[in-house]
């Protein structure tokens, strides 16, 4: 694990973290930013990498049990995807309850479209919606907000 010792005294205790992208998108260095960005915070991430199936992704999840499922998708099925693949991880009684955000570039359209997506994701079961132009960074408020769980309460951020 790649860790700065500046970042590492910031990084209250490290999570484990499964790192995904939905089964259409191939797209990688997504996936390889994320992963260095939150094992130089101090986490351990388990990269599953680009086209992987929900089945396969569930089935880790459920072997893993992370904190934290972060999906990435840019392709611009991310409505699509991501809604199919929440709905097989929240009818699992091993996955129901994992916190799960998705991130990227989940259209292609913006403002109020998007605003909607985030929505449908959030009510569909996702634990927080990153939309594009969020700051991957903010992946580390979330973490930080497990630490005081409140009510399960999801949220959009843009
Ligand atoms: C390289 C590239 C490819 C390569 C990928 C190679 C590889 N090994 O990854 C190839 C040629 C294979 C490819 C294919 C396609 N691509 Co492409 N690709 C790109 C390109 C030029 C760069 C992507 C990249 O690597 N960026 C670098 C990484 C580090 O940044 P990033 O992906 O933007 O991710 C950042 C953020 O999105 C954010 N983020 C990402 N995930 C998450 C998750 C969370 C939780 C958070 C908080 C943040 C976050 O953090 C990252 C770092 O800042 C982009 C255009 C662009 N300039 O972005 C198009 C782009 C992503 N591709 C696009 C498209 C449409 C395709 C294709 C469908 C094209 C086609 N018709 O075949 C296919 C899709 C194939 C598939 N099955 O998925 C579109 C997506 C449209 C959209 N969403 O609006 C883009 C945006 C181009 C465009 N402007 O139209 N592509």
């Amino acid at each position: 694990m790649l860790m700065n010792p500046v970042n590492a005294a910031v990084a209250p205790r490290g999570r484990t973290i499964l790192l995904s992208s939905v089964s259409s998108d191939s797209h990688t260095w997504n996936l390889v930013f994320l992963q260095l960005l939150l094992e130089e915070t101090g986490h351990r991430v388990i990269n599953l990498g680009a086209c992987v199936a929900d089945e396969l992704l569930v089935q880790e999840c459920s072997a893993i049990r992370p904190d934290l499922v972060v999906i990435s998708t840019v392709n611009g099925h991310g409505q699509v995807d991501g809604l199919r693949l929440i709905r097989k991880l929240r009818s699992e009684p091993r996955t129901r309850d994992t916190p799960v955000v998705i991130g990227g570039k989940l259209g292609i359209t913006g403002g109020a479209e998007a605003d909607d997506r985030a929505r449908r994701l959030v009510s569909a079961g996702f634990s927080a919606v990153f939309q594009d132009d969020a700051e991957p960074t903010e992946i580390g408020r979330f973490l930080a907000s497990l630490d005081h769980p409140a009510p399960r309460h999801p949220v959009a951020t843009s």
